[in-house]
């Protein structure tokens, strides 16, 4: 049995090499919360909350995250004896919503565990891949010429599909324009919720284009209009904001809400229910890739022993450290060579703490 002595939270704060807009926020710099939980026999395990500041993507904020793992998630670990990190996701799962709060805190449960098995993380998830196929997002930018360029770089660097974010008036023109200039570059687009039934003219048009998937079309909640709108498409619809608990997957999987599945760490509370997730649409043929919030190397080292599983088929998010920050977390960062990101094989995550840079910029640390 495994017992934990002691958890530490740290906010970090990291400006992003170049700024992010998406239909439901902007952002220039990143301020996630990094767990330690350290059992009885001094193992430690790293996890990252990966929430936005502001409540646009998901419900939850910095603050909210910091106060229910201050609050509730902290004195509930401390308080547990778990053989299997399963076992401490649903002792935590009395904690309603806050998945991201709840996801930093099962990814350094899985973190700890694999290291004090000596198994690599995503072979201790069920991982058969050694490197996985890396897409890289997109945000909204000020003009075609300035996304045109974002493109060209990416695809140079060998990025395996590309992703652009759409709003209502940065849609149809921008990914007419780039379709034309990249013919061949496997294309797909993110709305982050932001169209309604009324603008199905503009869907249909999207859908006459060849996308891989269009990505939350609609807001969270819409299962019904999204596979009413499913059904009307050619294009497969990718569900994101809409799968936050493995049975909101059953109820769009029982709809038709969507053909593919974004599986994100953070937004399902966890590698445990990411997992679930990954296992229930294999059942039901449903390809799945794995999503991200622009994580530091610790969230990073999650997604990418996630995408180490059979089911994802499709190019993850998971592009190199370098595309977001100039320097990471971890002492080593992530890299992408040809669109591949390796996956670690030591033991546990696979990456080591900056603790020196991580100090640095530190806004926030507590100790229980
Ligand atoms: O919808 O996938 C999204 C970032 C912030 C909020 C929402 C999303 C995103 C991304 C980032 O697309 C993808 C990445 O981490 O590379
Ligand atoms: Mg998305």
């Amino acid at each position: 049995m495994i017992r934990i002595s002691a958890v530490e939270l740290r906010r970090v704060r990291l400006p992003l090499v170049h700024e992010f807009q998406t239909s439901s926020h902007a952002k220039k710099s990143l301020e996630h919360i990094l767990v330690t939980l350290t059992s009885d026999d001094g193992t430690a395990g790293w996890g990252e909350i990966a929430s936005p500041s502001g409540p646009f993507y998901s419900a939850e904020t910095v603050e909210s995250c910091w106060a229910v793992a201050r609050d509730h998630l902290a004195p509930l670990v401390l308080d547990q004896e778990w053989d299997h990190p399963a076992a401490l996701a649903t002792a935590m799962a009395k904690v309603r919503g806050n998945q991201f709060a709840r996801a930093g805190f099962d990814m350094a449960a899985w973190s700890l565990w694999s290291a004090a098995r000596s198994t690599p993380l995503a072979q201790a998830l069920g991982g058969t891949r050694r490197e996985v196929e890396a897409g890289v997002s997109l945000g909204i930018e000020p003009t075609i010429d300035d996304l045109l360029a974002q493109v060209a770089a990416r695809v140079g660097e060998g990025y395996r599909r590309v992703k652009l974010k759409i709003a209502p008036g940065w849609d149809t023109e921008p990914v007419r324009a780039v379709r034309s200039a990249f013919p061949s570059v496997p294309l797909h687009v993110d709305a982050n919720g932001a169209y309604t039934p009324a603008h199905l003219p503009i869907l249909k048009e999207l859908d006459a284009l060849g996308l891989l998937m269009i990505e939350q079309p609609y807001v969270p909640r819409a299962l019904v209009d999204l596979a009413e709108l499913q059904a009307g498409l050619q294009t497969p619809i990718c569900l994101d904001e809409s799968v936050e608990e493995v049975d909101d997957l059953i109820t769009a999987l029982r709809l038709g809400s969507g053909r593919i599945l974004n599986i994100k760490v953070s937004r399902m509370g966890g590698l445990t229910p990411a997992v679930r997730a990954h296992d229930l649409a294999a059942e039901h043929g449903v390809p799945v890739w794995c999503g991200g919030m622009h994580e530091f190397g610790i969230g990073r080292a999650a997604n990418v022993a996630l995408s180490a599983l059979p089911g994802f088929t499709l190019p993850s998010d998971v592009s190199g450290s370098d595309k977001y920050y100039a320097r990471d977390v971890t002492t080593e960062p992530f890299v992408a060579h040809d669109g591949l990101v390796e996956v670690p094989s030591a033991a546990g995550l696979g990456r080591e703490p900056d603790e020196n840079f991580i100090v640095a910029n530190t806004t926030g640390h507590l100790r229980r």
